[in-house]
């Protein structure tokens, strides 16, 4: 399964050119205009216009770009070469507008549908978790697909602030309403924290949502949870979501809306691992809010959860060629 291609491109070798010299690109990959040629994109996100509470995450994409340098060649479990048997380069970020929620959201849709004309897969970094959505109507064209989504929220609520339907806490009540998700293939995993309202989940639930709170996760253990995970979305097309805010903000404290009781980095390491077998059609994290950070530990976070979700992918990309 190992077809390595030698004309793929490659990362700046850090034993040559050390971490911190050099242009700052995703896992230190060349920066290349389009997603032309490219089995999977790496591309920003850096729009922020649906957070409720601290503002930041459009400084996202450029940090976790900076401390992906920490990134090496292979994965140390899985043995995945992602750059040997995946062509993968940045592409950049998509264009945004800061100033114009509905046109920032077309924006992103358009970036992420030209990623997806090229037949590539895009793995983006946000952001905040509203860009998501323009995300699903990009690649989601032909029917609702599946979602498995780390969060300590379910981002399922209805309106903010009177009668406004987009927020980084709307967007897969958006999607599924928009027929881009099939409700009875989402699962939603390290749900937590105080709600609005007893109720707050009702719709989500009653909509076949499968929502995993963090309490079960401790009972259970992320090998029985993937399992299940991975039963709900079945053999088909299947968007993977990563909000940062999942992980305890002990270990990632650079985000919007922080929610203590969360996964360690080591227990979403290896949820993201057992994520293989899946059909990924594409994966983004999310939530990362540089200001919020403390010595970059968030965007280490970010960084290496991107390039766990990019072994998975790639692997799969290999396993179909
Ligand atoms: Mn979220």
């Amino acid at each position: 399964m190992t077809a390595t291609n030698t004309n793929f491109f490659q990362p700046v070798d850090a034993a040559e050119v050390p971490r911190f010299a050099g242009h700052s690109t995703f896992m230190r990959l060349p920066a290349v205009p389009s997603a032309a040629g490219l089995d999977i994109a790496l591309i920003g996100i850096p729009w922020d216009g649906g957070t409720t509470n601290r503002a930041g995450a459009r400084h996202g994409p450029r940090e976790v770009r900076n401390y992906s340098s920490l990134m090496r060649r292979a994965h140390h479990v899985s043995g995945i070469e992602p750059f040997s048997v995946a062509n993968v380069a940045d592409i950049g970020d998509v264009s945004v507008n800061p100033i114009d929620l509905l046109d920032g959201l077309q924006r992103i849709q358009a970036g992420i549908a030209a990623v997806v004309k090229e037949g590539a897969i895009p793995l983006s970094v946000g952001g905040d978790h509203l860009t998501t959505l323009p995300v699903l109507r990009a690649i989601a064209t032909t029917g609702p697909i599946g979602l498995i989504h780390f969060d300590a929220h379910s981002d399922t609520n209805d309106q903010y602030f009177g009668n406004n339907p987009y927020t980084h806490g709307t967007p897969f009540r958006r999607a599924v309403e928009e027929g881009l998700l099939d409700p009875k293939r989402i699962v939603q995993i390290g749900i937590r924290g105080s709600v609005y309202d007893p109720g707050e989940h009702d719709w989500a639930k009653n909509q076949g949502i499968r929502i995993i709170y963090m309490e079960e996760f401790v009972r259970r253990g992320a090998h029985d949870v993937m399992e299940e995970a991975r039963a709900i979305v079945g053999d088909a097309a299947t968007y993977v979501t990563f909000d940062i805010d999942s992980i305890d903000p002990s270990m990632a404290p650079g985000t919007g809306t922080p929610e203590i009781g969360g996964f360690s980095t080591r227990e979403a390491q290896e949820l993201v691992r057992l994520l293989q077998g899946v059909r990924i059609v594409g994966a983004d994290v999310v939530e990362v809010a540089p200001p919020f950070d403390i010595g970059g530990i968030t965007a280490i976070a970010g960084a290496t959860i991107l390039f766990e979700l990019l072994c998975v992918i790639a692997a799969q990309v290999a396993a179909t060629r």
